[in-house]
């Protein structure tokens, strides 16, 4: 409060920097001690599905090599650690039995990071769900609410007065659009139909998660979204219609329930014979008030009309003026600051916005070179990326904190270690960890609040 700094680019007091990161694309160790398989565990040992053949078996070894982990966060100044835990890993069959040694783990590195003065973000829920459950529909089973509040309960319970930032589900679209309609994340299917009921179902369990918070659990919880903004390829009405199907699909499918106001009406023609009607008292539920929401953020994009393309009848047009990060998206940094003072308005300007994850992949090398890992495209994206984040500060947003992701190089899902998102790197032959120029810079970021952005 009483720093001389008077750089443009402080940020407010209290501001919480941190770095995310998903239980089954680090941990490494998915069976041991008890655990139960998920169906990533099922997908990346299904011949085919992954890139290079690539399984979480190992990862980053963070199941073993944690406390080294903690020692990386205190090197790069965290305050906070957003980390998600493995459901089958607490519950082997999804429900019922805990597994005291799988809990135990995340109790330890609760502790670790409370020690070391980092603060916990625990997500409930980053894409694994217990195999044992997938076996009895998983989400499409509308039991899934009540086993997912059950779930989170064991948690609410276990680690309450010690973390105090719960976050629910992480991207449902992602969940449903890669796992249920497209098929290229576990657990691989391919149906509109299918579709529009698990995500009906995932928004279902969110809200039955927050009620079961509200009676057990302690601290404040939110679901964290993905959010990709759609800007107009062309003033053509069909360009515009086109812009709207896949901003309802991508965002406002799950963003507008969770507001109360239902499915956006483009769904249906995006969906057509597979839209489905669902009762009144669960979109009650689903729009259980919540404390704070996530945005996860990576990229926007500018679709255009194309019939063809299923169901959404939008494609990308490649930006090619603008640079592009490994894994092909446009580094376009004031989009950021469009969908922060878009979310605070769809929200209705009083719900508190974390940035839970924003981060690229570039062309790193796969060992460090002399002790260092110079990464120049990332170190670019963060400090653009930060300045944007800035000015929507700036605008009135109310942001609480930014979560770089990712801590660690890690399982980049279906693409396997070919894409690095790290803020520190991993050398997957021996596990060394090495900070990268871009960790670098965010170390110093941290510690001047922002102020060394002035400079840069
Ligand atoms: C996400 C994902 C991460 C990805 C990252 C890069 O929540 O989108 O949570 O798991 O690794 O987004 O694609």
């Amino acid at each position: 409060m009483t720093s001389k700094s008077t750089g443009n680019y402080r940020f407010p007091e209290g501001f919480l920097w941190g770095a995310a990161t998903a239980a089954y694309q680090i941990e490494g160790s998915s069976m041991a001690d008890g655990a139960g398989a998920s169906i990533w565990d099922r997908f990346s040992h299904t011949p085919g599905m992954m890139l290079n053949g690539d399984t979480g078996d190992v990862a980053c070894d963070h199941y073993n090599r944690w406390r080294e982990d903690i020692e990386v966060m205190k090197r790069l100044n965290l305050q906070a650690y957003r980390f998600s835990v493995s459901w089958s890993r607490v519950m082997p069959d999804g429900r019922g039995a805990i597994n005291a040694k799988g809990l135990d783990f995340y109790d330890k590195l609760i502790d670790g990071l409370l020690e070391a003065g980092i603060e916990p973000l625990c997500t409930l829920y980053h894409w694994d769900l217990p195999a044992a459950l997938d076996d009895r529909g998983g989400w499409l089973n509308p039991d899934i609410a009540d086993w997912f509040a059950d779930y989170g309960q064991v948690l609410f319970e276990k680690f309450k007065g010690r973390v105090k930032t719960w976050g629910t589900i992480n991207e449902p679209w992602v969940i449903v659009d890669g796992g249920y309609l497209h098929g290229a994340l576990a657990p691989g299917h391919k149906s509109a139909f299918e579709a529009m009921i698990a995500g009906h179902n995932v928004l279902r369990a969110h809200g039955a998660a927050v009620k079961r918070f509200r009676e057990v659990g302690e601290g404040q919880i939110g679901i964290v979204l993905n959010i990709e903004p759609k800007y107009p390829a062309s003033d053509k009405p069909e360009d515009e219609a086109a812009r709207k199907r896949a901003e309802a699909q991508m965002n406002r499918w799950f963003l507008d329930p969770l507001m109360g106001r239902g499915y956006p009406e483009q769904l249906k023609d995006v969906y057509g014979e597979a839209y489905r009607e669902f009762p009144q008292e669960d979109f009650d539920l689903i729009a259980t008030p919540t404390d704070w929401m996530g945005l996860n953020w990576y990229t926007r994009s500018v679709p255009e009309n194309a019939p063809d393309a299923w169901p959404v009848r939008a494609r990308p047009v490649k930006q090619i003026q603008h640079a592009h990060t490994e894994t092909g998206w446009e580094v376009y940094p004031p989009a950021l600051t469009d969908t922060l003072v878009w979310l605070h308005e769809q929200t209705g300007g009083k719900l508190p916005l974390m940035v839970t994850e924003n981060g690229s992949a570039g062309y790193d090398p796969p060992h460090a070179i002399d002790g260092r890992i110079h990464d120049p495209m990332r170190v670019e994206y963060l400090k653009n990326h930060l300045k944007a984040l800035h000015d929507a500060i700036g605008k009135g947003v109310d942001i609480r904190g930014y979560m770089a992701w990712s801590l660690l190089d890690n399982l980049e899902w279906s693409l396997g270690y070919s894409k690095r998102f790290g803020i520190t790197h991993v050398n997957f032959q021996t596990q060394e960890r090495t900070i990268k120029d871009s960790g670098l810079l965010y170390a110093e970021v941290i510690k001047t609040h922002g102020a060394v952005l002035d400079r840069l």
